[in-house]
C-alpha cells in the first residue's frame, strides 16, 4: 500500500460526484434524486457516528417501546429513525415514508411534497446492535406518478418498480452499495473527509459460490426444498466440496458478504413463521434489487421476489438471493416439489 501516493490522490470519486455523473447521462433530471441521495447519506453517516460512540454514549439498550412487528426498540432504532424521517421529509423530495419502525406510511406535508416514496429500516440487524456485531440501513425509492396527492398503493408497488435501492453497512468500515438501475458500485466512509469514497465499483456476484447462510436453529420446521437444499450444502454430490456456513444474523452484513463473495442467503418460511420473517418493502426488495443489478437472482419460493405486489407495507416474505447458479438450485427443488 503506497501511503504517499494514496495522500497525493486528489481524483476523489465521491457518492454525490458519482451521482451527478449519472445525472449527467439524463439530460431529463431536474436533480431531485442526487438531493434525495445525499440527504440518505447524512442519514448514514449520523447513525455511523452514533453506532461507533453507543457504549461511551449510553446509546446501548432498549428505549422502552415497541414496535409494530411486537419487536423492543432500541435506543439506536429509534435515534436512527428519527434522523432519517427528518432527513428524508427536509429533502423536498418525498411524499410517502415507510419505515420498519413506525406503524402507518408517513405522509409527507403538502408544503415539503416531492415525487419519490422512501421505504427503508433505519437500523437492520437488531439483535446484534448491542455487541458491536455490524448492523445496517436498508433503504428502497420509488417514483411517484402524482406526488401532489399520495396514496398508499404507491408505497405498495412490486420492487421491479424501485429506481433505486441501497444499503449502509456499520461494521470494520462503514460502507454504502448502491444501485440506481445500472449496476452496483460500494462506497466506503473516508472518516477524515467525511465522504463515501467509490472502492468497490461495478460489483458482480460470483456466478456460483462456496457459503450458504441461514440461521439453522430454524431447521426443524423448515419444508422439504429448504431442507434438501441445506442437507445439499453439507452433504454434496461426490467430487463436490460442501459450502461453508457463515451466519451473522443481520441482513445487510450477511448480503454484503454475499454480494462480494458469492453464495446465498435465505430466509424461508418454516412451521413457526409461514411467511419468513424479513420484511417485504425493506428488506426483501431493496436486497433483491441490488443482487439482480449484480448478477445474482432473488426468489421467494414461489416467483422472483421483485415482482410479489405487496398488499400490506408490513408483509414478510420467505427470501433466497445470492449468486446465480445457487439460487437455481433451489428454485429447482421448489419446481420439483410443486410438480409432485
Ligand atoms: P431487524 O433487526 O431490523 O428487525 O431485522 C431483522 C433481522 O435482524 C435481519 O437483519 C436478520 O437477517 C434476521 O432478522 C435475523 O433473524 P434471526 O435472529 O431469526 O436469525
Amino acid at each position: 500500500m503506497d501511503h504517499a501516493a494514496d495522500a497525493l490522490r486528489t481524483d476523489l470519486m465521491t457518492i454525490t460526484r458519482y451521482v451527478l455523473n449519472e445525472q449527467s447521462k439524463h439530460p431529463e433530471s431536474r436533480g431531485d434524486f442526487t438531493i434525495l441521495l445525499s440527504h440518505i447519506v447524512l442519514g448514514c453517516k449520523f447513525v455511523c457516528s452514533s453506532v461507533n460512540k453507543a457504549g461511551l454514549a449510553k446509546l446501548i439498550g432498549l428505549a422502552g417501546e415497541t414496535n409494530v412487528q411486537g419487536e423492543e426498540q432500541k435506543k439506536l432504532d429509534v435515534l436512527s429513525n428519527d434522523v432519517f424521517v427528518k432527513a428524508l421529509v427536509s429533502s423536498g423530495r418525498t411524499c410517502i415514508l415507510v419505515s420498519e419502525e413506525d406503524e402507518e406510511a408517513t405522509f409527507v406535508e403538502p408544503a415539503l411534497r416531492g415525487r419519490y416514496c422512501v421505504v427503508f429500516d433505519p437500523l437492520d440487524g437488531s439483535s446484534n446492535i448491542d455487541c458491536g456485531v455490524s448492523i445496517g440501513t436498508i433503504f428502497g425509492v420509488y417514483m411517484v406518478k402524482d406526488f401532489t396527492e399520495p396514496t398508499l398503493d404507491q408505497a405498495l408497488q412490486p420492487g421491479k418498480n424501485m429506481v433505486a435501492a441501497g444499503y449502509c453497512m456499520y461494521g470494520s468500515s462503514c460502507t454504502l452499495v448502491l444501485s440506481t438501475g445500472s449496476g452496483v458500485n460500494g462506497f466506503t466512509l473516508d472518516p477524515s473527509l467525511g465522504e463515501f469514497i467509490l472502492t468497490h465499483p461495478d460489483i458482480k456476484i460470483p456466478k456460483k459460490g462456496k457459503i450458504y447462510s441461514v440461521n439453522e436453529g430454524n431447521a426443524k420446521n423448515w419444508d422439504g426444498p429448504t431442507a434438501k437444499y441445506v442437507e445439499n450444502c453439507k452433504f454434496p454430490k461426490e467430487g463436490s466440496s460442501p459450502k461453508s456456513l457463515r451466519y451473522i444474523g443481520s441482513m445487510v452484513a450477511d448480503v454484503h458478504r454475499t454480494l462480494l463473495y458469492g453464495g446465498i442467503f435465505l430466509y424461508p418460511a418454516d412451521k413457526k413463521s409461514p411467511s419468513g420473517k424479513l420484511r417485504v418493502l425493506y428488506e426483501v426488495f431493496p436486497m433483491s434489487f441490488l443482487m439482480e443489478q449484480a448478477g445474482g437472482q432473488a426468489f421467494t419460493g414461489k416467483e422472483r421476489a421483485l415482482d410479489l405486489l405487496p398488499k400490506k407495507i408490513h408483509e414478510r416474505s420467505p427470501i433466497f438471493l445470492g449468486s446465480y447458479d445457487d439460487v437455481e438450485e433451489i428454485k429447482a427443488l421448489y419446481a420439483a416439489e410443486a410438480k409432485n
